[in-house]
């Protein structure tokens, strides 16, 4: 009998299309925000990495569209439990963006537009996990799903990813994001549902 074990970031890669417990599928997007959609131009977008040194690195729109994207499928997974299968993504992944970036921190605080923040440790947004993705389903991503822009890190429940994405400040220490200090989980992996605190 064969024990498959499930690593450590507890996402098994022979299990695509599966269901994260007390999830269930849907083929619909919903949307969900806790603001207005703010209207961000990609004419004075900009994109900031700053370090916990206070070092700056910044992407304006052309810049962001002459690097290297990917297009990812992946299922998407929501704390309010509808997960989505299959979804088309276009973006840079964020091991370009951090390649040239100076950094001894581990947590990373991830700021939007409108003022939303959500918080990972950095290591999750390195390796293929995550992408600052433009394009949906062959399309320019729409306002309301975070166009122009947004976060994509798929392997955390959706509020990670962050829609209308203007930044991202590295830090020494974990800073909760705006959900994350309302009671919800820390880390937020689907796998091992980690909704709220304490979880
Ligand atoms: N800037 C911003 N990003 C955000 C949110 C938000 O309110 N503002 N909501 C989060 C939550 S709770 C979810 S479930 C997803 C929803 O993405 P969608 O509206 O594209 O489905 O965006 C996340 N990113
Ligand atoms: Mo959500």
């Amino acid at each position: 009998m064969a024990i498959i074990s499930r690593g450590f970031r507890g996402r098994p890669r022979d299990e695509r299309h599966t269901l994260p417990p007390g999830q269930y599928e849907t083929t619909d997007f919903p949307v969900l925000s806790a603001g207005p959609t703010p209207r961000v131009g990609r004419e004075g977008w900009e994109f900031t990495v700053r370090t916990e040194t206070g070092a700056r690195h910044s992407w304006n729109w052309q810049q962001l569209m002459a690097l290297e994207s990917q297009r990812p499928t992946v299922d998407l997974h929501c704390v309010t439990k509808w997960s989505k299968f299959g979804t088309q993504w276009e973006g840079v992944p964020l091991d370009v963006l951090l390649e040239d970036v100076e950094t001894t921190a581990d947590f990373a605080l991830v700021h939007s537009y409108g003022g939303y923040t959500t918080n990972l440790p950095l290591a999750d947004l390195l390796d293929g996990q995550a992408w600052i993705a433009y394009r949906y389903d062959g399309e320019d991503l729409a306002p309301e799903h975070g166009g122009p822009a947004r976060l994509l890190v798929p392997h955390l429940y959706l509020w990670k990813s962050a829609k209308w994405v203007r930044g991202i400040q590295l830090l020494l220490e974990d800073e909760p994001g705006f959900w994350e200090s309302a009671g919800y989980h820390d880390y937020g992996d689907p796998w091992r549902e980690q909704r709220y605190q304490g979880d």
